[in-house]
């Protein structure tokens, strides 16, 4: 009886750890030079023993995990902010949604893309803290523990401890990639892409949109998707797509790219070389509907998971090198440089619309003291 309840729980503590992989090694072998870094050029109050530690979503325990999601579904039920541009905005929630669609291309493909994720991101979680009550802080989504099958893993199975489960099987063909040379041009589906029925948010409503979807879907009453089209979240949880984010690309894109238009690139994908990129791969990962859609993604709430993981590789690569990377922006100021535009500066502003101030880009570049010490984070 003693050995079987032994035997019970190691397996169970088992089914819940997970060995570090080469990106988390690379992480925690680097934390001596931030310390270095911190001692040539202290930031005030923030310190490694003060910064608050981001944490993958596995590495929380299961009360942990719920707070956090009753965190996001008290934010779906305060009032937004947003009504009066997006009559579809009924909550805090979608509030971040209305945001990203009004600075999606300027905020992809361009010198905005980290910082202002960066910026996005540590609102959100402040949003979750004040506004709800949350705290603890922005979890992660550690690709690479749960690419092998995402659908059957903890963060996507539908307990109540996930992100919400897969949706149900449903028809459709895959996601396009434009520009792809193939067999690369299709992510096949995978056993989803109907509605999620399981999980802390199956009984969620997505509001606005679509307006880039991957899926056949009610269209929005307004052209710029800001109208109010409700329906179900929808999910195609995605092997296909998560194979590109295994430990080993993250890896060499965080080790193999020196510049930061070259870690910036791979990252946002290499389309016409067939190359999705982990960005589109953790994307795709979740697809389905808000998911998929490069406007409203942010609908879904595994989202926040998927970019503060971006946020952390981001972070990995700039602790390689702080001097340097904390000041290193690239591309232009438009999506692809189209429209044709100059190049980004640090003195660029970057800002969350209603809901927080343009800053300068050289205050979203380091997390131990930039933005005035409103970030002091750093990763574990
Ligand atoms: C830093 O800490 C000191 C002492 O606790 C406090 O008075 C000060 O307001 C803090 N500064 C910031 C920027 O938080
Ligand atoms: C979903 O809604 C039903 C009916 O309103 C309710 O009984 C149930 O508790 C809700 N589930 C969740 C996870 O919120
Ligand atoms: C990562 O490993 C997989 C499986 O071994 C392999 O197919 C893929 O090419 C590797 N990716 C990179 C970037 O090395
Ligand atoms: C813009 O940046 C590119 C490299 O990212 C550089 O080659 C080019 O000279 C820059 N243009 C200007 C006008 O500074
Ligand atoms: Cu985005």
């Amino acid at each position: 009886m003693i050995l079987w309840t032994t035997a019970l729980f190691a397996s169970l503590v088992a089914a819940q750890t997970y060995p570090p992989d080469e990106v988390d090694k690379l992480a925690a072998a680097s934390l001596s030079k931030v310390k270095d870094w911190l001692a040539k050029n202290p930031q005030g109050n923030c310190t490694l023993e003060t910064a608050v530690r981001r944490k993958e979503w596995m590495d929380l325990t299961l009360a942990q995990r719920k707070e956090y999601t009753d965190a996001v579904l008290c934010l779906m039920s305060k009032p937004a902010l947003t009504s009066n541009v997006a009559p579809g905005a009924k909550s805090r929630f979608d509030d971040y949604i209305v945001v990203h669609v009004q600075q999606t291309p300027r905020n992809h493909g361009s010198t905005f893309f980290l910082p202002w994720h960066r910026y996005y991101m540590w609102h959100y979680e402040q949003a979750l803290r004040t506004e709800c009550g949350y705290k603890g802080y922005q979890p992660y989504w550690n690709w690479a523990r749960y690419a092998a099958d995402p659908a059957k893993s903890p963060l996507f199975d539908g307990s109540e401890g996930s992100m919400g489960g897969n949706g149900a099987k449903a028809n459709y063909n895959g996601i396009m990639i434009p520009g792809a040379p193939r067999p690369y041009d299709r992510i096949p589906a995978a056993d989803g892409g109907g509605c999620v029925t399981t999980g802390p948010f199956k009984n969620m409503t997505v509001n606005l949109g679509p307006i880039a979807p991957i899926l056949q879907l009610p269209r929005n009453p307004r052209s710029d998707g800001l109208g109010y089209n409700p329906r179900c979240l929808r999910r195609d949880v995605n092997k296909n797509s998560a194979a590109v984010t295994t430990a080993n690309y993250t890896y060499d894109l965080i080790t193999k790219n020196n510049d930061v238009y070259w870690f910036q690139t791979v990252m946002e994908g290499q389309f016409p070389q067939g190359k999705w990129g982990v960005h589109a791969g953790g994307h795709y990962t979740i697809g389905g509907d808000p998911g998929g859609d490069f406007y409203t993604s942010p609908g879904d709430p595994a989202f926040y998971l998927h970019h503060t993981m971006i946020d952390r590789v981001w972070w990995i690569w700039q602790i390689q090198n702080l001097d340097k990377r904390t000041k290193e922006v690239s591309m232009t100021r438009t999506m692809n440089n189209f429209p044709p535009s100059a190049n980004g500066t640090l003195d660029d502003l970057s800002g969350l619309g209603v809901l927080a101030p343009d800053v300068k880009v050289r205050d979203l570049m380091n997390t131990m003291g930039g933005l005035d010490g409103k970030f002091c984070y750093i990763y574990e």
